[in-house]
């Protein structure tokens, strides 16, 4: 094939009449009208200078259009840079930046902001809106319906997706078209979807989950989404009769069993519930197998890797595991010199397998660390296999917080914490949150005789960071626990506080 993911995923579905994208209001978009108009943006790509290889970073909402340009990247062969919708310009210009991107896509409301930033980094800049109006489209209208399909190998890059790093910066993830391609197809075929299949979408389209386990899957297997603009418990209920699959977060199924409206009958015509990006309670899990008569089907995967395991579709789905490790994908618990463990012992989840990234952009040393020569890939999560071979995540061996199934690395939230009149040091962690799984608090040690005014500095990081990111409590302490090499013992300030959130 010229161009394995495009022609996989999109033009195998060219000129075809078959439903692909269910809106809201009921409106249908074909596979041949999704296609046409992604031909119609690899156009406006071309004719604005983009070649193969070059950098698009889109920080738009989620639209068939957004989806789009998606498509026209893997048609055009640019690399596609999606950027969550929650980033201030601060973090956009570090991923602009970082990227080389060549264009920029930003909502109109960010315009203004963002102008200057791709100015000062040479990158062009278009906006495209959550109604899918905007310069973009503008110069998309009445360009051709086809477009030549530019050549590309399984080995080129298809994507970069940015994924914070323990220093507090993040580094580009840099996925082959291979790596998405053998991925879709390892989990259309394991969990069985057909062109049949309609799958309530109601994910972000700027990860993995939604964009390359829910979305890449259901091209490949040519059935349709129902697609949402955001997770709404109730518009999940008035939709779920017309779907046959469902991919979330455990939050979704959270507040979906806190609806009593979601009942048994709701359910009746699905066929597969999957959960993953963060752990699904096992009381989760059992309570949805009593409402609905399912058993939820979890999967472990990340930004580098895509999916790695997956409970069975036929088999057992065991609640507290993530099954096992995917066709052709090896996986096994290290030590600490990277020998294999025997089964049943925790240590460090290694996977390898054609799903696995090809390296940090721009970051040899960090890609080094974490990306072993043999192909192995240190997860940084920690876990163990049991005697039936279901892989468990017991925890993580990196300093990770996940809220609502974003990840959130405290160290950038430390950073600005830190750089606070009357901060002499911060910590921040996650505890138990009912909601998001995990939420952040801040802790903050004063420096001496100070007294640090908490709403300003709550001020300053709502203007720097994404809003999921911000400490959701910032509480004053006189010092932080260390051990005896002087590092920060955050699972005692873990343990402390973890009523924090806790229901009365
Ligand atoms: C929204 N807020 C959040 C989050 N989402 N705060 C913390 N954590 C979050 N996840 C903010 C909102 O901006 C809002 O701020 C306030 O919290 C409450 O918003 P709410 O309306 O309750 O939230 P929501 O808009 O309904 O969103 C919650 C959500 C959403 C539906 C759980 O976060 C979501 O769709 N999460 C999915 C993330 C995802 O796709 N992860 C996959 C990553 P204010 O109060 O100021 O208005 S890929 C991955 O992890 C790997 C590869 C894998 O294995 O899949
Ligand atoms: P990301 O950086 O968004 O790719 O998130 C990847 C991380 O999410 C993994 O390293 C795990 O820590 C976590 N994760 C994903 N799926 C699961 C799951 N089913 N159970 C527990 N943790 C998960």
């Amino acid at each position: 094939m010229a161009n394995p993911l495009y022609d996989r995923l999109f033009g195998a579905h060219a000129g075809k009449s078959t439903p692909f994208l269910i809106l809201p209001d009921g409106s249908t978009l074909t596979h041949a009208d999704f296609i046409g108009r992604a031909a119609q943006i690899a156009h406006v790509l071309t004719e604005l200078g983009l070649e193969p290889g070059d950098r698009l970073a889109a920080q738009v909402d989620k639209s068939p259009e957004a989806l789009a340009v998606y498509a026209a990247c893997a048609q055009a062969g640019v690399v596609f840079l999606p950027l969550n919708t929650g980033y201030t310009v601060d973090e956009l210009t570090y991923f602009i930046d970082n990227s080389g991107a060549r264009l920029v896509v930003c909502d109109g409301s960010k315009l203004d902001g963002l102008r200057p930033v791709a100015e000062k980094l040479g990158a062009m800049i278009e906006t495209l809106n959550a109604d899918g109006s905007g310069s973009l489209m503008d110069k998309a209208a009445g360009q051709p319906l086809t477009f030549d399909t530019v050549a590309r190998s399984g080995d080129d890059l298809a994507a970069f997706l940015y994924t914070s790093g323990t220093t507090g910066r993040s580094k580009g993830a840099m996925l082959t078209q291979d790596n998405l391609l053998s991925n879709s197809e390892t989990l259309a075929e394991l969990w069985q979807f057909t062109d049949r299949d309609v799958l309530l979408h109601a994910l972000p389209i700027f990860h993995t989950h939604g964009l390359f386990v829910a979305t890449n899957i259901t091209l490949f297997a040519g059935g349709a989404l129902i697609f949402l603009p955001k997770f709404d418990a109730a518009e999940i209920i008035r939709l779920m009769p017309r779907a046959t699959s469902m991919m979330g977060v455990p939050t979704f199924y959270t507040r979906l069993l806190d609806d009593p409206a979601f009942t048994k009958e709701l359910a009746q015509g699905m066929r597969l519930f999957v959960s993953g990006s963060a752990p699904l309670l096992a009381e989760t899990h059992i309570r949805f197998e009593e409402r609905t008569g399912h058993r939820i089907l979890e999967r472990y995967g990340m930004t580098e890797t895509n999916m790695n395991t997956s409970n069975p579709y036929d088999g057992e789905r065991r609640a507290g595991t993530v099954g096992f490790p995917l066709p052709g994908v090896e996986l096994k618990i290290t030590g600490s010199e990277g020998e294999t463990l025997p089964q049943g012992e925790v240590g460090l989840i290694e996977v390898r397998g054609p799903n696995v990234f090809k390296g940090y952009w721009q970051m040899p040393e960090k890609t080094r660390e974490e990306l072993r020569e043999d192909g192995f890939f240190i997860t940084g999560d920690l876990g163990m296999i049991d005697a039936d071979g279901y892989v468990h995540i017991v925890g993580r061996n990196k300093d990770l917080i996940i809220s609502g199934g974003y990840n959130i690395y405290p160290k950038e939230i430390e950073l600005v914490l830190d750089d606070q009149p009357g901060v002499m040091e911060s910590a921040v962690i996650g505890v138990p949150h009912a909601d998001f799984g995990e939420t952040v608090l801040g802790l903050i040690v004063p420096e001496p005789g100070a007294t640090p005014d908490l709403d300003a500095i709550a001020a300053v990081a709502a203007e720097k960071l994404a809003r999921f990111k911000h400490p959701r409590k910032l509480v004053v302490i006189d010092a932080l626990p260390r051990n005896t090499m002087g590092k920060v013992q955050k699972n005692i300030l873990r343990d402390d506080y973890k009523d924090t959130f806790a229901p009365a």
